[in-house]
């Protein structure tokens, strides 16, 4: 059986998560049309015929500012070292800037199994020098050729995980995520970037499960925002996320949400954020 990881790497944006998601065929991590989106490197386990693929989503390449980038670019280091295909994403519907061509140019250096990978390739495209395998998930060109051009580089051995499981994350990570993905998609500005959301409490019995969130923000201002007019956007939030928890686990869901107010947490030990 051929086996390894896969680190899926690029730019914010490139459609990294997009890509794991679709081979995967589950919402393993969240995608938003924001820069920035993923901030943890994430397992999507594909099973085939014969294989086991184990993607490692990472955060998109950007230069460090706060202990959170930080963390990002960190994940980002240790996908490439542990991984046995790396694949490097561009988005073709952008001009590349010399400093991300010098980027693949020090990772050709660095690692033996490198696909280049130009997606989006259903918009109209720039004009790219690097020889890249072209994909769009949005027609699903390409992709097939792609997966086998990854199960070709991977190396025998015996599966890693089990097979019934898509990623490694806990069901309290995925929630978490997926109402942080909710903030990136529903409100404005640069709010969500400024976001952490922690599940606080997870109390799951046979038939019903009890949720308590922490939604942290930076600004009093941005408290406002994301509880909404009469609590609007908190309460589509809530309904959005307890829908999303009942399909995940086929329970009742009572959920609880709570914004607080913490100006610098992207400047403290992000551990303690869900980091
Ligand atoms: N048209 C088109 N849009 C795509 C395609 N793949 C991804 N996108 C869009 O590109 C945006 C970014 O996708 P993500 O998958 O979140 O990108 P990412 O590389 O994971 O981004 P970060 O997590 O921020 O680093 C989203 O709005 C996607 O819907 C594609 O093949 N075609
Ligand atoms: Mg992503």
């Amino acid at each position: 059986m051929k086996c390894g990881y896969v680190a899926v790497l690029g730019q914010p944006n490139a459609g990294k998560s997009s890509l794991v998601n679709y081979l995967v065929g589950e919402e393993v991590a969240i995608v938003s049309h924001r820069r920035q989106t993923t901030r943890n490197s994430i397992l999507g386990i594909k099973n085939g015929d014969g294989y086991q693929i184990v993607f490692v989503d990472t955060p998109g390449i950007h230069h460090s500012k706060n202990n959170l980038d930080r963390f990002m670019m960190k994940n980002v280091r240790s996908a490439i070292a542990s991984a046995d295909v790396v694949l490097y994403l561009f988005d073709g519907s952008k001009e590349m800037e010399q400093e991300e061509l010098d980027y693949i140019e020090n990772l050709k250096t660095k690692t033996e199994n490198l696909i280049l990978v130009q997606t989006k390739i259903d918009k109209k495209q720039s004009k790219h020098s690097v020889d890249a395998l072209k994909i769009s998930v949005e027609t699903g060109e390409s992709v097939e050729k792609l997966l086998e051009k990854i199960v070709s580089l991977l190396p025998e051995g015996d599966a890693i995980y089990d097979e019934e499981l898509y990623t490694d994350k806990s069901v309290s990570f995925l929630i978490s995520e997926k109402i942080r993905g909710f903030l990136l998609n529903n409100i404005d500005k640069e709010i969500p970037h400024g976001v952490a959301v922690v599940v606080t409490n997870f109390d799951e019995s046979e038939s019903f499960v009890q949720i308590d969130v922490d939604i942290i923000c930076e600004r009093e201002q941005h408290k406002g925002i994301i509880i909404g007019k009469g609590g609007g956007m908190l309460k589509m939030l809530g309904q959005e996320a307890r829908k999303y928890v009942e399909g995940l686990l086929g329970v009742k869901c009572m959920l609880k949400l709570f914004v607080k107010v913490d100006k610098d947490w992207r400047n403290k030990n992000v551990q303690d954020y869900g980091y």
